[in-house]
């Protein structure tokens, strides 16, 4: 049964990968990331009677600790920290810290994409995290993994990003798998070339990590890193004025 509902999801999920290959709107995008949520909740409803009881009080964590691709030459930024994950209740959508460094002075100011890729094997660098997680075989940007793109700041990525399409868990959980820093920004599919809806034409790979699930601690450190960060820029701001 679990098998036939799979593969009808997918088959709608084609016939609306389809459409948006021409038409590509913001809309279709919001339908295909609610799928990804309905998928897993009805995942959760036929495996796993009770997980809405048994869910984390605080969500369930998940850990990523960044490090440069080590496929990567000594001339190219050597990123490094932390992805953390947060999914508050079942079916909820993600939220996520980006805390990463080692960006070059003249990156300030650009964006850089970051997406999650299908295989968690980072051990021959970030190339053998092979392609984009794409489990309802759509075109790029609508993977559940498209996390878009970050400005960087004082050779710093620092972001809160709540409302993600990914997922902890269900047939569509992205742990187990990678987080992918790339050297360039996201065209988000609007580059009019094939490589542009498959990745986006984001660039080297410079940095990586796999996703792996985690208590609430790490969570709830980097949300005070955060919240202090915001009150010292605020003040530095009023200073300014
Ligand atoms: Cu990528
Ligand atoms: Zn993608």
């Amino acid at each position: 049964m679990l098998a036939l509902l799979c593969s009808c999801l997918l088959l709608a999920a084609c016939a609306t990968a389809d459409e948006s290959a021409v038409e590509s709107n913001s809309n279709t995008a919001e339908q295909i990331r609610d799928m990804h949520v309905k998928v897993t909740e009805m995942w959760q409803e036929l495996t796993q009677h009770g997980a809405r009881e048994s869910w984390p009080d605080a969500g369930l964590h998940a850990a990523c600790h960044v490090l440069p691709s080590a496929s990567l030459d000594a001339a190219q930024p050597q990123i490094t920290g932390l992805v953390l994950f947060r999914q508050l209740t079942l079916g909820a959508k993600l939220e996520a810290y980006f805390n990463l460094e080692g960006f070059s002075a003249q990156a300030n100011g650009s964006s850089r994409a970051i997406h999650v890729h299908q295989f968690g094997d980072v051990s021959q660098g970030c190339e053998a995290t092979g392609p984009h997680y794409n489990p309802l075989r759509v075109p790029h940007p609508m993977h559940p993994g498209d996390f878009g793109n970050f400005v960087i700041r004082d050779g710093n990525l620092w972001k809160y990003r709540a409302g993600l399409a990914a997922s902890l868990t269900g047939p569509h959980s992205i742990v187990g798998r990678a987080v992918v820093v790339h050297a360039r920004e996201d065209d988000l599919g609007r580059g009019g070339d094939q490589a542009s809806l498959e990745n986006g034409n984001a660039g080297r790979r410079l940095a990586c990590c796999v996703v792996g699930l985690s208590g609430p601690e790490p969570w709830a450190r980097l949300a005070q890193q955060h919240a202090e960060r915001r009150k010292r820029r605020r003040e530095s701001e009023c200073k300014a004025a």
